[in-house]
């Protein structure tokens, strides 16, 4: 199962580490496409690439991708973006929220009815939750 994984980039990096461990938990249920999303150093690693490359890039990804799960936590353009593309494309969409970060979730997230939010309190928590959604998930990739 190809896992498309989104997280804020531009719009802040203060849950980069959290994104990192996030990605260890989606690497036992399938291929994690999007690793640079967790990557600290990304900022600098990514110059070389022009605005059009890193939004191609991204797109065919997308493409390839049997799910998509979206920290949510930190407000980002980019990740409502993918989110919206991954329903347009009838992706799985998972939404993985901090619920004790006190930061504020979009009611286009919260209240639609096709994301399978995910309120989590701390990273053990999150495992716990995470688990049996990417299993059920990882059985309807497969069919
Ligand atoms: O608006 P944001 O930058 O927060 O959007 C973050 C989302 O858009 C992530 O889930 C990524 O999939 C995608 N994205 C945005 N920027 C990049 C990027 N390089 N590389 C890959 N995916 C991206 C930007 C590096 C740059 C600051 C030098």
């Amino acid at each position: 199962m190809n896992i498309y994984f989104a997280g804020s980039i531009r719009s802040g990096r203060p849950m980069a580490a959290d994104y990192r461990s996030i990605i260890g938990m989606l690497d036992e249920h399938g291929r994690v496409l999007t690793r640079h999303v967790g990557d600290e150093d990304l900022l600098e690693q990514e110059e070389s690439l022009s605005e059009t490359e890193i939004y191609e890039r991204d797109a065919a990804w997308m493409g390839q991708a049997d799910i998509l799960v979206a920290e949510v936590t930190v407000p980002s353009t980019g990740v409502g973006l993918e989110i919206g593309m991954a329903l347009s494309a009838g992706l799985p969409v998972i939404a993985l929220y901090h619920d004790t970060s006190g930061a504020a979730l979009s009611a286009m997230v919260a209240g639609n009815r096709k994301i399978l939010l995910i309120r989590y309190l701390d990273p053990a928590d999150l495992k716990l939750k995470l688990e049996p959604v990417m299993k059920k998930s990882r059985m309807d990739a497969t069919g």
